[in-house]
């Protein structure tokens, strides 16, 4: 799968993409990502400004629709495959593991990430892209959010985690809806604290009864919301 980032900040994603899961998966070319600096696409040479003042007054900054709409039509040029246009903005939809699933069945993402106050309501006209939120609060720009998709969503394609570690039954993922259970490793007591006895019974019938339990339980507790019918 390819990302094309579209970003000010391209070297927010540097760090990030040679570590973990992410970095493997890179360097087995079961994912690519490729960001792109907006500045590029700047119209003038010398100072290069991507910015500007909103028209009717207000606080902040603009990201222009000239070096977007450019820079967005370049990159998908550079790849036959066509891109899903994703648009990172707090005004969007709220993004969850169904999304996750539904963007790791494309093979190419496109994400613009905004800075400032957003962008000109032009590039949502002209490009039509699907506008995402991570959640209700607001971030500085759209690269963590970024970010948070593209790690959501590399974790689900195949091969990517490798059998041990199947995403199947992470909390969320289709035909999950519960909190994950407990988990403990060595060793079995630390400063009082005990691991539950069933968990080292061997009895694996009891074990799967107990997590099934605490999963209900948690989410019960923290996010009831999941088990309402949708
Ligand atoms: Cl996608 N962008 C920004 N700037 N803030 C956010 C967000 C996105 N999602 C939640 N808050």
């Amino acid at each position: 799968m390819r990302f094309d980032i579209v970003t000010l900040f391209p070297a927010i994603f540097e760090g990030y993409m040679t570590q973990g899961l992410l970095g493997k998966a890179i360097q087995r070319e079961l994912v690519q990502i490729h960001q792109h600096d907006l500045r590029d696409w700047a119209p003038q040479t010398t100072h290069k400004p991507v910015d500007d003042k909103p028209f009717g007054g207000g606080p902040g900054m603009l990201i222009q629709v000239e070096p977007t709409v450019n820079c967005v039509e370049a990159v998908e040029k550079k790849a036959d495959q066509s891109a899903r246009r994703i648009l990172l903005t707090p005004q969007g939809k709220r993004f969850d593991q169904r999304m996750a699933e539904d963007f790791a069945t494309s093979g190419r993402l496109m994400l613009l990430c905004g800075r400032y106050e957003g962008f000109d309501q032009r590039v949502t006209d002209i490009l039509e892209p699907e506008e995402v939120s991570i959640g209700d609060f607001v971030l500085n720009g759209g690269e963590v959010a970024a970010m948070v998709i593209v790690d959501a969503v590399v974790r689900l394609l195949p091969g990517v985690l490798g059998d041990e570690n199947s995403s199947i039954d992470d909390s969320f993922s289709r035909g999950n809806r519960l909190l994950e259970f407990p988990q403990y490793t060595r060793p079995r007591e630390f400063r009082g604290h005990a691991v539950p006895d069933v968990l080292t019974s061997g009895d694996h019938k009891a074990i799967a009864a107990w997590r099934e339990q605490q999963s209900l339980q948690r989410t019960k507790q923290r996010r009831s919301d999941l088990l309402r019918d949708e």
